[in-house]
C-alpha cells in the first residue's frame, strides 16, 4: 500500500501506422528497413521510478495491440483504463511519429475527467514542445525530466502552483508558458540515474522482440546523447550536443537484474564510442558470466578502425547492427 494518495497513469502510445522511411526508401534499401519496431518504453520506466512512492500504473498500448490486434480503439482503450484506475495524473511518452496518438489520449482523458492533470514527455516534447499547445495538455516536461516530473507530482499533491517547477511548459489561456531554465543541471546517466523497474511491463514481455529472435528482449542504455553531429539524427540536438556515459558497474548491476530477458538491445545513439569503455564493459560481462544475446549499434568508421571489437574471442554473443 502506497502512502501517497496521488494515482499516476503512464502511457506508452500505440505505434504510428505510418512508416515514411520504408515508404521513401529505394528498392535496394527497403529489405533492410524495419517493418515494425518493437521494444519496451525505457523512458517511461525511468519516470515511473522517480515517483515509485506513489501509486503508478504503466500501460504499454503498443504491447497491448501486439498481444491483441482487435483490442478497442485508442479512445475506448484510454477510457477503459481511466475507468479502472481512476488516475489523478496521465503522462504520455512521445516520439515524433506518436504525437497525434498522444494528443488523442490527452483529449480522451480530459473529456473523461477535466480534473486529470495531463503531462507530455519524451523526445518530441523535448524537440518540439510547441506542438503540445493544445487545450488537452496541461504540462510539457522536456528533456531527461523524470526528476522534474516528480516535482510536478509533488506540486499537485501539495496544491502548489506548477510555476514553482522550473524547466517545464505550462498551458495557460495565453498558450504554453515556459517556467525558465531548470534550476539544476541533470545528468541522467550518472548522479541522477534512476534504475528502471521492468516489473511494470510483465504483461507485455512476450511482445518485446529484436529482429527474428523469438525470445523476450529488453533495452538498456550505457550513454545518453552523442558526440557526433549526423545531419539526419535527432539525438545530438535533443542533448544539446552533450554526451553522458554511465558507470560500468552500474550497467553491470542492471544487466544482472535482467533474468527474464535472454536478449538485451543497447539503446544508445551508438554504443561503441569509447573503445576503452566498451572493452572494459565486455570484459566485465564475461567476468560476471552474464550470458545473453547482446545487440548494439556501431558506426562504420569505428568498426573499420577497430575490427577486433567485432572479431572477438570473448565467450559472449555480441551482435552489431550498423546504423
Ligand atoms: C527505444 C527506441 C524505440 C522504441 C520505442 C520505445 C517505446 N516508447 O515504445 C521503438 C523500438 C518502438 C522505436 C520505434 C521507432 N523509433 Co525509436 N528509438 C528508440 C531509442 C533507441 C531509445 C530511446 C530510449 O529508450 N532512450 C532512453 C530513455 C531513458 O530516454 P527517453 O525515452 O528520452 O526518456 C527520458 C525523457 O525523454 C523523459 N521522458 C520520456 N517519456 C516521458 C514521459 C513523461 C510523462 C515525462 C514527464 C518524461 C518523459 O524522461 C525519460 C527519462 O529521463 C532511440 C535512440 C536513442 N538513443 O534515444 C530511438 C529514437 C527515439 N527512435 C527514432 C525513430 C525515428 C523511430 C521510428 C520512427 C523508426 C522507424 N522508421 O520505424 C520508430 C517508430 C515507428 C512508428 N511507426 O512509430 C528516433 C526518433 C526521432 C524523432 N524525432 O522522433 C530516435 C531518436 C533514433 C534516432 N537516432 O533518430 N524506437
Amino acid at each position: 500500500m502506497k502512502t501517497n494518495n496521488i494515482k499516476i497513469l503512464l502511457i506508452n502510445p500505440p505505434r504510428s501506422p505510418e512508416n515514411k522511411i520504408l515508404e521513401y526508401a529505394p528498392p535496394e534499401a527497403a529489405p533492410f528497413i524495419h517493418k515494425k519496431l518493437i521494444g519496451p518504453p525505457l523512458g517511461l520506466l525511468t519516470v515511473a521510478t522517480a515517483v515509485k512512492d506513489f501509486e503508478v500504473l504503466v500501460f504499454d498500448m503498443k504491447g497491448e495491440y501486439d498481444l491483441n490486434p482487435d483490442a478497442p480503439c485508442l479512445e475506448q482503450m484510454t477510457i477503459n483504463l481511466l475507468q479502472s484506475f481512476n488516475p489523478d495524473i496521465v503522462g504520455v511518452t512521445l516520439i515524433t511519429s506518436e504525437l497525434y496518438y498522444g494528443l488523442e489520449i490527452f483529449r480522451a482523458s480530459k473529456k473523461y475527467n477535466p480534473k486529470i492533470l495531463t503531462v507530455a514527455g519524451g523526445l518530441h516534447a523535448t524537440l518540439c514542445p510547441g506542438d503540445f499547445n493544445d487545450k488537452s495538455v496541461d504540462i510539457v516536461c522536456p528533456g531527461q525530466s523524470a526528476h522534474t516530473f516528480r516535482e510536478v507530482v509533488l506540486c499537485k499533491k501539495n496544491y502548489l502552483p506548477f510555476s514553482d517547477v522550473s524547466g517545464i511548459l505550462i498551458n495557460t489561456t495565453n498558450g504554453l508558458i515556459f517556467t525558465g531554465k531548470p534550476s539544476k543541471k541533470i545528468n541522467a546517466a550518472a548522479q541522477d540515474f534512476l534504475m528502471p523497474d521492468r516489473n511494470h511491463l510483465k504483461k507485455w514481455i512476450n511482445s518485446y522482440k529484436v529482429g527474428k529472435n523469438p525470445n523476450p528482449a529488453t533495452y538498456i542504455f550505457t550513454s545518453l546523447g552523442c558526440p557526433y553531429r549526423c545531419s539526419f539524427c535527432s539525438i545530438w540536438p535533443t542533448f544539446k550536443g552533450c554526451f553522458y556515459q554511465r558507470n560500468i558497474e552500474n550497467v553491470i548491476e542492471e544487466l544482472k537484474m535482467l533474468n527474464d530477458y535472454p536478449i538485451v538491445r543497447f539503446a544508445d545513439a551508438n554504443t561503441i564510442i569509447d573503445v576503452t569503455f566498451i572493452n572494459r564493459l565486455f570484459d566485465r560481462i564475461v567476468e560476471e558470466g552474464i550470458s545473453k544475446d547482446f545487440v548494439m549499434d556501431i558506426r562504420f568508421d569505428t568498426a573499420v578502425k577497430y575490427p577486433e571489437l567485432i572479431v572477438s574471442d570473448r565467450k559472449c554473443n555480441f551482435n552489431f547492427s550498423p546504423e
